[in-house]
């Protein structure tokens, strides 16, 4: 009896000195004594050898040292959860993790610079809706039905309403500024147009153009040539060439297309002009007399140019990019060739 009274306040000593600070500790702490193999159990097999007369006394003792042994551990049962709750606490010190940062499609860095181009010289931006009503997209632009420039366009129609369809050109977003009715009109439209082709390389069901609008009085085919130097200038150098070719385009008369000088070869002959030194960027001309009366706007008042361009082209021939797949499959090695522009 004096033995196990003797272990049993060694024990206590070691029970009051135990101070558990994590979860880990009060594990350690609980195996020890409450475990099935643990300091309580053990002791209280030593009962057995307890002489009978002093069993009662005995028992009381190890009831009352059991006793302690838990509540120490119901004591520090708290920081059972301190394991959940430190994996939530950040270490506010330690340095952020990079993210990948994206960059800006090559078409939109180029539709950007277009844009800015334009804007130096008093254009201001206009957007409308990709989906679009037949008088927007052909009617009002001098296409009535059965025009045979609307086959020249390949159209997608929204199958709901015969009348609607995803926009051709961004030249609807022109004709809803002109029917605004206010005058001078000096508007760049940029956006995104469809048109119902078998995708290739050379061809896709959806691209970008530029397209720009300047009706006021006395707007003179001259004004359109030096608009368009400027542009080419800025946009390709100092030193490129323009020159018109005659062509024809519904919204415009007389109509022109313009070619640069190569912008691989210089002028000097290659694959990508075909060795002729020239390149087409634009389709332009005269408003239509047509199309201003369209819109209620008197043709012997007022006259005007347009013009409109292809972004991918202008990418292609500024980059060299061969293949109008690549804008839209979104391949990060493509894509990762302008980052530092
Ligand atoms: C209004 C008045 C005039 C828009 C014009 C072009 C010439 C033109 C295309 C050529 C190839 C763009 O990249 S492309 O698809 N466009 O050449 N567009 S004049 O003239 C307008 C439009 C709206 C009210």
């Amino acid at each position: 009896m004096q033995s196990l009274q003797d272990k049993i306040k060694q024990y206590e000593a070691d029970i009051d000195a135990t101070v558990p600070t994590s979860a880990d500790e009060l594990e350690t702490y609980r195996i020890k004594y409450l475990g099935t193999k643990g300091i309580v159990k053990d002791i209280f097999g030593e009962m057995k050898n307890v002489p009978k007369e002093q069993k009662k006394d005995a028992g009381q003792l190890l009831n009352a040292f059991k006793q302690k042994a838990e509540a120490k551990f119901e004591e520090y049962k708290h920081l059972q959860h301190s394991k959940a709750v430190k994996a939530d606490v950040q270490d506010i010190s330690l340095p952020g993790t990079t993210l990948p940062v994206g960059t800006r499609h090559p078409l939109r860095m180029v539709e950007n610079k277009i844009v800015s181009i334009f804007e130096k010289i008093g254009f201001s931006v206009a957007t409308g809706p990709e989906i679009e009503d037949d008088w927007h997209n052909f009617t009002s632009l001098n296409m009535p039905e059965n025009h045979t420039a609307r086959d020249m366009q390949d159209t997608f129609y929204v199958q709901q309403n015969p009348d609607w369809v995803l926009r051709t050109h961004t030249s609807s977003v022109q004709a809803r500024i002109m029917e605004q009715g206010k005058m001078p009109v000096r508007v760049i439209c940029p956006g995104r147009v469809y048109r119902n082709e078998t995708i290739s390389a050379r061809a896709h069901c959806f691209f970008h153009q530029v397209e720009g609008l300047y009706v006021d009085k006395n707007v003179s085919f001259a004004d359109l040539k030096q608009t368009l130097y400027y542009f080419v200038k800025e946009m390709f150098g100092e030193n490129t060439k323009v020159r018109f070719r005659p062509s024809y385009f519904p919204f415009t008369e007389p109509s022109a297309e313009m070619d640069i000088s190569c912008t691989v070869c210089g002028g000097d002959g290659c694959s990508l002009c075909k060795h002729t030194g020239w390149v087409e960027i634009l389709g332009c001309g005269m408003v239509h007399p047509n199309m201003l009366r369209n819109f209620d706007i008197d043709p012997e008042e007022y006259t005007g140019f347009a013009f409109g361009m292809g972004v991918e082209r202008i990418t292609q021939l500024l980059y060299r990019v061969n293949d109008l797949r690549l804008y839209s499959q979104n391949d990060v090695r493509f894509l990762r060739q302008f980052e530092s522009l």
